[in-house]
């Protein structure tokens, strides 16, 4: 088994290879592990963007160690390099001694460090009055730094403050020569012009002497391709996490404030399962099945056995659970919401075409009479496979992941889902009215409510009113398991399984005396019956990120 390479030697890579690399900013665990995500090769945790996200100034308000603990939670939650902005190394040398040791203790791959003096300021922020540290002052921290370091790949990297100060080309020149030769394993070229003039200018005089390291803050419209033809060796878009997250966070609290209301933020925003996920909650969940004592699990029953005839030749070679929406198809992205919601086990029952279904991770089941039976026969099909907690639901349902959360929230030893928004609704196809105990008052400590039958909408007029629709979804944990069960043998003896849906099914366990309980919700759902379904279902699934 070959080894991922220590990050100080993935930085020094970095550093020598012969392409421009680039570094994003990252001022925490979670902006670091976005930054690895996004597939970059490497960190620059900014001096301006960990002093912001804590509130203060870029002027060493908070205390090195204060930084250094923010470099242990992002190096814990990272595999790629990390190239702190150690400003001026916070003192003298025998501080940079100890910054080393402490860094490479937690695994972070170098330091970049400024000739400036402490407490230093930010470079943009009157940077001609700044004064320069001593030429051989600053080496001395170079040096010190180098022979303390215990892995001969940790890099650091000398930062040349002289242009920001107004110093010549050739002072910055001279300057870089001296830290190369104090040992820095590479330059850190800054500017403060918005043209790269100065750095190209110097990236030629400096012909590649050692690796050259920038800063396109100010001179961020230069095309990237001009870095790379003065051969640059690292770009670092030093703090655009840092920014993005403030715009967003001052658009969000804005509107939060002014409409006294999240449900219009709601979609704009990061999940909280996404949140989750980049917490890496999957790794305890899968850890606490090892380690204690395993849960009941929750499995999906998945009723996808039909063509969806009226979807046409889209659905000639495929089911309708195969058709994609958004570039997805509708199984996948079931599949997703599962695992969003930790459901492991995935029970498939086709039957059309069902040789298509290729999605990783389900258990398909055949119902081979699917051309000439329904639902229950469909359901009946995974009995044998039926656990003490599932999810029951048609395979061409989209909706937002809250739905189903709130569902396996829900207490009940049988729950449907019933969507109590009738009017202004699209919905196609069949309609599969609930009438239940009580309608939904929409209040935040909600009454139990039950089910007292499933009507198919015929159109004609009934003396009570149904209070919504039932979505095609529902929950059964052990008790509701067996009942469903038995109301299949029950069903099957009466001779007339095969042409009965799952709407007959809760009928007859209402009419047997079962509670089946109501888990109401308002919208944010659809299910795909005809063409006209798919936009819609293209705009739902779009917004839905
Ligand atoms: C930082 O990101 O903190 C830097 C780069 O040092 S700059 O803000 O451009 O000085
Ligand atoms: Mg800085």
């Amino acid at each position: 088994m070959t080894r991922k390479p220590t990050r100080c030697l993935q930085l020094r890579r970095l550093l020598n290879s012969p392409q421009l690399e680039f570094l994003l900013e990252a001022h925490n665990g979670i902006s670091a592990r976005i930054v690895e995500q996004a597939g970059f090769l490497g960190i620059w945790a900014s001096g301006l963007a960990i002093s912001a996200q804590f509130g203060v100034r870029d002027s060493n308000e908070a205390s090195w160690t204060q930084v250094v603990d923010v470099l242990e939670f992002m190096s814990d939650v990272t595999s790629i390099p990390i190239l702190l902005d150690g400003d001026t190394g916070y003192g003298n040398f025998n501080n940079m001694r100890r910054l080393v040791r402490k860094l490479e203790q937690r695994q972070v791959a170098g330091v970049c460090i400024e000739d400036k003096q402490f407490p230093k300021t930010n470079s943009f922020i009157d940077g001609e009055k700044q004064p320069l540290a001593e030429v051989d002052e600053f080496c001395g921290k170079i040096k010190a730094g180098k022979d303390v370091q215990a892995d001969k790949d940790f890099c650091i990297i000398a930062r040349v403050e002289a242009l920001i100060a107004g110093w010549s080309m050739a002072e910055a020149l001279r300057r870089a020569e001296a830290y190369h030769a104090a040992g820095a394993d590479g330059i850190l070229i800054h500017s403060k012009l918005s043209r790269p003039d100065e750095i190209l200018e110097f990236a030629q005089e400096w012909s590649g002497r050692a690796p050259l390291i920038i800063v396109p803050t100010k001179y961020f419209s230069t095309p990237t391709e001009v870095f790379r033809d003065a051969r640059i060796s690292v770009a670092i878009w030093a703090n655009h996490m840092l920014r993005a997250a403030v715009d967003a966070m001052e658009q969000v609290s804005a509107h939060i404030k002014a409409e006294e209301s999240v449900a219009d933020v709601e979609h704009r925003i990061a999940s909280v399962s996404h949140i989750f996920e980049l917490q890496g909650a999957a790794e305890l969940s899968a850890a606490q099945d090892r380690y204690l004592k395993p849960a009941a699990r929750t499995q999906a029953i998945v009723l996808a056995a039909s063509r969806g005839n009226a979807l046409h030749e889209l659905t000639e070679d495929r089911p309708k659970v195969m058709i994609s929406v958004g570039g997805k198809s509708l199984l996948q992205r079931l599949t997703a919401e599962f695992k969003r919601q930790a459901i492991g086990r995935v029970i498939v029952v086709a039957g059309y075409k069902a040789e298509t279904i290729d999605v990783g991770g389900v258990e398909v089941v055949q119902n081979p009479d699917y051309a000439t039976t329904g639902e229950l026969t469909s359901l009946e099909c995974a009995a044998s496979r039926f656990e003490d907690d599932m999810v029951i639901l048609y395979g061409d349902l989209l909706f937002r992941s809250y739905i189903l959360r709130d569902l396996l929230d829900s207490p009940g030893e049988l729950v449907v889902v019933v969507d109590s928004a009738l009017e202004g609704s699209h919905k196609s196809g069949t309609q599969d009215l609930a009438y239940c105990s009580r309608a939904d008052d929409r209040s935040l400590f909600r009454e139990p409510v039950h089910l007292l039958r499933i009507e198919e909408k015929t159109g004609s007029a009934t003396p009570d009113r149904p209070t919504g629709r039932w979505i095609g979804m529902l929950r059964a944990r052990a008790r509701g398991r067996n009942w469903i069960a038995q109301a299949l043998a029950e069903l099957r003896a009466d001779g007339d399984l095969a042409q009965l849906t799952i709407p007959d099914l809760l009928n007859h366990l209402v009419r047997s005396g079962r509670v089946v309980q109501v888990h109401y919700i308002h919208g944010h759902w659809l299910d795909i019956n005809q063409l006209d379904d798919l936009d819609r279902a293209g705009d739902f699934a779009q917004s839905h990120f």
